[in-house]
């Protein structure tokens, strides 16, 4: 693995003690600005930056469904911050700053596309409904999905002429926006299967920064379909979605596999 740094995984207070006087300051959060079913988004001191704390709220089918995942923000959060920094080795421009501490994360603050893009390797969930297929039939190609992320409307799906025609980013925005997502997938399909999951399908979310396009929210197991290589056991969300039971400890085994791959 060319990548070879591991991002401490600090407390709160420890964090604190180890940090100057500027650095303090940037962690400190100010006026929440936002909170979402599973993160909340602070305004920072510094105001190029948000703050972004993960929670372990779980909530599935539009919040219909609501539990807690124990430990889901601090695994959440660190698995985001990993696979971030990984994606900006390999090119991709992403909000990450730096994780601050186990639930907090400090990320370029910009103006979010309310698209959601979702990419697929293999069939599964709402895919599979649609075309009343099977799951777990892997495609010859990736197949790249947009939805518009309104939560009245149950996010529903749209195409890049919709994305482009309500003015959420311009033609050129979201052909880019496409790209990385489909770039993202090949980076992520290989980083996952050299750890013995099968990356079955994500979802996205890009921002716009001083013009440019930026990968924003997460990247985690709420976000994606993972299933274990050998077993086909899944890994992810639906375990929650579909009340299977040991969400907790399925999250735990992506963030260890993913941080021992990582510090080889
Ligand atoms: N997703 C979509 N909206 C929210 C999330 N987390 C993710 C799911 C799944 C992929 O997008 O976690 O990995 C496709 O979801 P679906 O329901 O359209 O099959
Ligand atoms: N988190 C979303 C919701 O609450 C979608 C999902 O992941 O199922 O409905």
């Amino acid at each position: 693995m060319i990548l070879k740094y591991i991002l401490p995984m600090l407390t709160l207070s420890s964090a604190a003690a180890g940090y100057s006087k500027g650095e303090k300051l940037l962690m400190e959060k100010k006026a929440l600005l936002y909170e979402g079913k599973a993160k909340q988004i602070y305004a920072a001191e510094d105001e190029r930056y948000f703050i972004m704390t993960y929670k372990d709220e779980a909530t599935a089918f539009d919040g219909a469904k609501k539990g807690i995942i124990e430990d889901k923000g601090i695994i959440n959060n660190r698995i985001s911050c990993l696979l971030f920094k990984m994606l900006e080795e390999a090119g991709i421009k992403t909000h990450l700053v730096k994780q601050l501490d186990e639930r907090n994360v400090l990320v370029k603050r910009m103006k979010m596309v309310p698209v959601e893009v979702v990419v697929r390797n293999v069939t599964a969930g709402s895919l599979a409904k649609k075309l009343g297929i099977e799951e777990g039939l892997t495609l010859p190609i990736p197949i790249i999905e947009l939805y518009y992320k309104n939560d009245d409307l149950h996010d529903p799906m749209i195409n890049e002429y919709h994305a482009a025609a309500m003015g959420w980013a311009n033609w050129e925005e979201i052909k880019e926006i496409q790209a990385i997502g489909l770039k993202i997938n090949e980076i992520l399909k290989r980083f996952f299967d050299d750890i013995g999951i099968i990356l079955v399908d994500f979802k996205l979310e890009f921002g716009i920064c001083d013009g440019r396009i930026l990968l924003g929210d997460e990247i985690s197991p709420d976000s994606c379909r993972l299933w274990d290589k050998q077993s086909l056991e899944k890994l992810d969300k639906d375990r929650f979605r579909r009340d299977l039971g040991g969400e907790a400890e399925a999250y735990r085994e992506v963030v260890s596999r993913i941080e021992k791959n990582l510090s080889k």
